[in-house]
Parts: structure tokens; C-alpha cells; sequence
């Protein structure tokens, strides 16, 4: 069911400066920067790696306001790692799956996430403590 890990999703307090940290450490280049209003976040993908199933991002998560996934996070665990997205070929069939197994999605239907792509979380409290996001990538 799952292709690849599309992206691992990092919260911090300042995005400009977490790009320039990763671009200067690593070498990474930011692929995309969007806005995502519904998500509460200002969000950067920097590009990792490519593979047969598609490529592979770190997303860096600056919350909009305290009162949002991201902003609450920060407030009770501070800056680090915030969920994992895994790729997936078909969203709403993978969904149906996965919560058939017992598991709460936090989102019943997808969204739209970075780059075109459909998204939808399943809750960290059935998942050993990891926000999971599957993604199904756009094909433009
Ligand atoms: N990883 C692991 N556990 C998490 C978590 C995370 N990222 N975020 C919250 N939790 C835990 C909290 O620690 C808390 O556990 P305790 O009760 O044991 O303390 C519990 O979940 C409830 O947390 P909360 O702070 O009260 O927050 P909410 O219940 O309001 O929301 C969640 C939790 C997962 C439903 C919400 O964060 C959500 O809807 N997330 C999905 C959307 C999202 O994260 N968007 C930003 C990224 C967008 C993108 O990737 O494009
Ligand atoms: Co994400």
C-alpha cells in the first residue's frame, strides 16, 4: 500500500531560517513554498532524492497561528519532527483500508496538500505516536 516515504514533516518557529539551516547543512533546495490556509501552516519542500515511485522531501512547518496543528505542537514539544507522509497510488482506496483496521482518520476525505498532491492524516493515537500522512502526488 505504501510507495515510498514522500516526506518527513518538521515543525519549527521560523521557516526562512530553517531553509537557509538545511540548504547550508545538507545542500538541499527548496523545490516549492506555499501558503496552506486550511492546514495553518507556511510550508517549504526541499527536494532529497528521487526514486522508481517518485521523489522524497524534507517539508519544513511554520505554524500560522498558536491555535493550529502545528502551532499547538510547538507550544507543547517544541521544535522537531511532526508527522510522516508516505506516498500512496490511490488516497481514498488506501483510507478505506486503513480505517476498515480499526485505525481513526483525522481526515475522512482527502485535501490539498504541497504541490497538487491529495492528503490525508491518520491519528497519532492509533499509530504508536506518529502523525502519518499519506500523499498521493499530482499528475500533472
Ligand atoms: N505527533 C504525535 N502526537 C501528536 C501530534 C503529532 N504531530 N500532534 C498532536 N499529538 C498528540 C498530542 O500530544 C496529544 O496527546 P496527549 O493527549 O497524550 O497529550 C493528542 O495528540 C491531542 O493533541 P492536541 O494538541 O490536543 O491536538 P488536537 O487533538 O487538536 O489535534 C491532531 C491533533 C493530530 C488531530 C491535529 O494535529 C491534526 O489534525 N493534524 C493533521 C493536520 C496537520 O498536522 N497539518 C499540518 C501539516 C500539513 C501538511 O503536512 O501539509
Ligand atoms: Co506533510
Amino acid at each position: 500500500m505504501l510507495l515510498r516515504i514522500d516526506h518527513v514533516g518538521i515543525a519549527c518557529h521560523n521557516l526562512s531560517e530553517k531553509i537557509e539551516f538545511y540548504e547550508s547543512v545538507f545542500g538541499l533546495t527548496v523545490v516549492s513554498r506555499e501558503i496552506n490556509e486550511e492546514q495553518g501552516v507556511r510550508e517549504a519542500m526541499l527536494h532529497v532524492a528521487d526514486g522508481d515511485q517518485g521523489a522524497s522531501y524534507v517539508q519544513l512547518l511554520e505554524p500560522l497561528h498558536p491555535d493550529t496543528a502545528v502551532g499547538k505542537f510547538l507550544a507543547k514539544r517544541g521544535e522537531g519532527v511532526h508527522h510522516v507522509g508516505y506516498g500512496v497510488t490511490d488516497i481514498t482506496k488506501a483510507l478505506e483500508e486503513i480505517s476498515a483496521k480499526g485505525v481513526r482518520l483525522v481526515d475522512e476525505r482527502p485535501r490539498h496538500g504541497s504541490m497538487g498532491a491529495s492528503i490525508a492524516f491518520l491519528h497519532p493515537k492509533d499509530i504508536g505516536g506518529v502523525l502519518t500522512e499519506l500523499v498521493e502526488t499530482s499528475r500533472r
